[in-house]
């Protein structure tokens, strides 16, 4: 039986791939912070239906021993590092302390998989942030990178460090680039879930406003389980490499409004304000993924919609407000 580990297992992405590689027959191990494990029921909360099939360890991105213990106990064939401090607005308040969980963090455990497992098949989540102020579109694994965030900053850090890992050490590193990937279980600081749960807050009578900031900026939204998949096809391919996940398609903020107060037949307008506290330092205006080399690759494609994404995501809170 094969042993993965997922680093931020308790993540949107995380609860996702460890239910597909669970459904592929793997052993699934999970880093969480010792926090987590001590608040179940509140930190846990995406992994719920999974907790007696997976084996949760606690440790720490800041802890290089820490993450050390867990991958020597362990010892991986397939290894997920997906723990960051994913927030961008938030990496604008604290550049600091995004850069030591996502730079130290990946490089702990890269440099702990190269001296007990090097033959460990290892994927980094990279982001579209990367691309930032980006000089075309659509954005392909070849452009260049312009990051507009100290998230972003992290994500090229982490890049480097996962690229010359395998270039220095001969390590089977693969990195994803993906875009923006939504669910019903995103957090809520996140834009998408900020509009879906309040739309459904509004039409339960619960609410009568959303307060957003840019509602111009463009992103490429695909459905978070979609993406988890092709983390796992990076890992089978035998080339490591680097790969673009993305729809292809980029709608801004606005429409993403406009299509979630749709599905409950209301007019945004009468609902919607924005407030420059939301507004970020510097702006990603628009990102546009071309993943045809995952296509090719990897047989890779996306199948939900835009619409249908929005759907499901505005369907799933108003069911949760009335179950
Ligand atoms: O939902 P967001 O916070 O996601 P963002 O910044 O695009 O980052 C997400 O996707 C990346 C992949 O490209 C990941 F790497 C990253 O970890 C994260 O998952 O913001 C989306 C857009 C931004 O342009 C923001 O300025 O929405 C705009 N926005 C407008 N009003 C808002 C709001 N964003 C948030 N979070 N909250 C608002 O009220």
């Amino acid at each position: 039986m094969k042993k993965a580990l997922i680093t931020g297992i308790t993540g949107q992405d995380g609860g996702y791939l460890a239910e597909f590689l669970l459904g592929k027959g793997y052993q699934v191990h999970g880093i969480v912070r010792r926090v987590a494990l001590e608040a179940p029921e509140y930190r846990l909360v995406r992994i719920k239906s999974i907790l007696d099939k997976i084996q949760l360890h606690a440790a720490s991105l800041e802890s290089y021993p820490s993450i050390f213990k867990v991958i020597q106990n362990i010892k991986p064939d397939e290894c997920y590092h997906l723990a960051a401090q994913s927030f961008v607005s938030y990496s604008f308040e604290d550049e600091f302390s995004t850069f030591n969980t996502n730079i130290n963090g990946t490089h702990f455990v890269l440099s702990a998989i190269k001296e007990i497992v090097p033959e460990c098949r290892f994927y980094f989540a990279g982001s579209s942030e990367m691309f930032g102020q980006a000089e075309e579109i659509p954005q392909n694994e070849l452009t260049r990178f312009h990051p507009r965030s100290v998230y972003g900053i992290s994500k090229v850090a982490g890049y480097e460090l996962t690229r010359n890992y395998r270039e220095s050490y001969g390590l089977k590193t693969s990195i994803g680039i993906l875009f923006n990937h939504e669910s019903p279980r995103r957090g809520y600081e996140f834009v998408t879930r900020k509009i879906s749960s309040s739309v459904a807050r509004i039409k339960q009578g619960l609410s009568d406003k959303l307060v957003l900031g840019n509602l111009d900026a463009k992103r490429d939204w695909g459905y978070a389980p979609e993406y988890v998949q092709a983390m796992w096809l990076m890992l089978q391919n035998d080339e490591p490499g680097e790969f673009v996940i993305a729809t292809g398609e980029t709608y801004s903020v606005q429409e993403f409004v406009k299509e979630a107060f749709a599905v409950v037949d209301l007019d945004w307008k009468d609902y919607v304000h924005t407030d420059p506290q939301y507004y970020r330092p510097a702006e990603v205006n628009i990102l546009c993924g071309d993943a045809s080399k995952a296509k090719k690759i990897l047989g890779w494609e996306p199948r939900t919609s835009f619409r249908e994404l929005v759907r499901i995501m505005v369907e799933s809170d108003l069911k949760a407000l009335n179950p």
